[in-house]
């Protein structure tokens, strides 16, 4: 089964490249998106380093002046999609959408230079200053008031579209009137049940249509846009792309951006407090205009040892949970805590195991001494890909493959992970 995975794994990647950068999977997600591609990259790592290099550069190839990684590149236009370039109007050089997605970036070529080999040294080195103004983007644009926790002005900034992290404060979003008849593409490549609904869309839409009115003016979307939450994705993922751009800022030499980026961390750590939920001993997302908390546990929470951060005490509270969330599934981790009323198994970001979330949280545990939790999700996470393929998501009650087949980042976890024994296998 291995050597079979391992050369549908490679085939599925390169099916999925359009020419140095590669699609999450065809038609139901035609274009380039930003973590995706970076995930892809580790798992081009295993047989084709050059490619894998490509993968990032291709990516930051749409990098915006303000230092800004898109979270799509739209480098052609492709009926399958929507919404499309013409209704982002957004990007330079490249059409882009309007705002980003977690920044797993410097955390991967972090790992790519540490892997060795001089030709990765100077690969790394010439992305350095890209990742600096990237970080320095997201610590301006999405923390501007200086609070040391991060924001998304989006639910597909965080990646994770309809998870329950966003219930209320979408509740709050008044619903465009003028977004007219529009034909999502999702559903047509995808069951319904499995992706999020017809309201969250007509949200999702107005947010755009309200960023594309300012002219993608970040200041202004932050202040004014019915939409500002802090994300413990983003939030942890960020810190833990700061520390690994830290390694990168001492290895060349950088030691001016080195202060700043420990400066940022510093704010990280005491900003991590805001997003502790005292009522229901997690770190839960909150909303940055009312301060009201959302009750979810989702799984972006237990990236908090992915990203060294939180006290002893949280880190203890959270284990708690996790033990019981596992105990509750067959596989994990799911999405969203099965004890939640929005749970869902099949429905997107609302309970499915996504192997890219499960990568990070097992590297955090396994980092924080939690060796056995993370590799129990290694085995789970080993075993639905063995029994089911690629699929984009999977159902933590009953295994079963959900969303789009074929996956890229599925089959990028399963050669630069999932797919192997061992930690030193795990660096990629
Ligand atoms: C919107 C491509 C992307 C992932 C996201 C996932 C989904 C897009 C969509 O697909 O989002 O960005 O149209 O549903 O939620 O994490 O990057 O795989």
């Amino acid at each position: 089964m291995q050597a079979v995975r391992d050369r549908e794994a490679i085939e599925i990647l390169k099916a999925n490249d359009r020419g140095g950068y590669t699609v999450p999977t065809s038609r139901l997600y035609p274009y380039q998106w930003n973590w995706d591609s970076v995930f892809v990259a580790l798992g081009f790592h295993t047989f084709d380093k050059d490619r894998a290099w490509r993968e990032i550069e291709m990516l930051f190839e749409g990098q915006w002046d303000d230092g800004m990684v898109p979270h799509i590149l739209f480098r052609r236009d492709d009926p399958d999609y929507f919404p499309g370039p013409s209704v982002w109007r957004a990007g330079g050089a490249i059409q882009s959408s309007g705002h980003s997605q977690p920044p797993v970036a410097a955390s991967v070529v972090c790992a790519l230079v540490e892997a060795g080999g001089e030709e990765g040294e100077r690969r790394g080195r010439s992305l350095f200053d890209k990742l600096l103004a990237y970080h320095r983007w997201f610590h301006r644009h999405r923390d501007p008031h200086g609070k040391g926790v991060i924001g998304v002005v989006h639910p597909w900034e965080s990646g994770r579209d309809n998870s329950a992290d966003w219930d209320n404060a979408m509740r709050q979003v008044r619903i465009a009137p003028d977004l007219g008849n529009y034909q999502r593409r999702d559903t047509a490549h995808v069951d319904a049940d499995q992706r999020p609904k017809q309201a969250e869309y007509d949200r999702f839409l107005t947010l755009v249509t309200f960023g594309r009115d300012q002219g993608w003016n970040q200041d202004t979307i932050a202040r004014e846009g019915q939409f500002f939450v802090a994300d413990p994705g983003n939030h942890f993922i960020l810190m833990r792309a700061d520390r690994d751009l830290l390694r990168l800022a001492e290895r060349f030499g950088k030691t001016v951006e080195a202060d700043e980026i420990r400066a940022w961390l510093t704010a990280s750590e005491v900003g991590t407090n805001l997003i502790w939920n005292d009522d229901v001993s997690a770190f839960c997302a909150r909303d940055l205009r009312s301060g009201q908390f959302s009750d979810a546990i989702s799984s972006a929470a237990a990236l908090v040892f992915y990203a060294g951060a939180g006290s002893e005490e949280q880190r203890a509270l959270m284990i708690d949970h996790l033990h019981r969330i596992m105990d509750n599934v067959a596989f994990g981790l799911p999405s969203l805590d099965p004890d939640h009323a929005r749970f869902e198994p099949k429905r997107y970001w609302l309970g499915p195991v996504w192997m890219v979330m499960n990568f990070m949280i097992a590297r955090g545990l396994a980092e924080a001494g939690q060796v056995a939790l993370a590799e129990q999700i290694k085995a789970g996470s080993r075993q639905l890909i063995e029994e089911q393929g690629f699929y984009e998501y999977f159902d933590p009650v009953t295994g079963e493959g959900c969303g789009g087949g074929d996956f890229s980042w599925t089959a990028a976890m399963w050669l630069a992970w999932a797919g192997r024994h061992g930690e030193a296998a795990e660096a990629a």
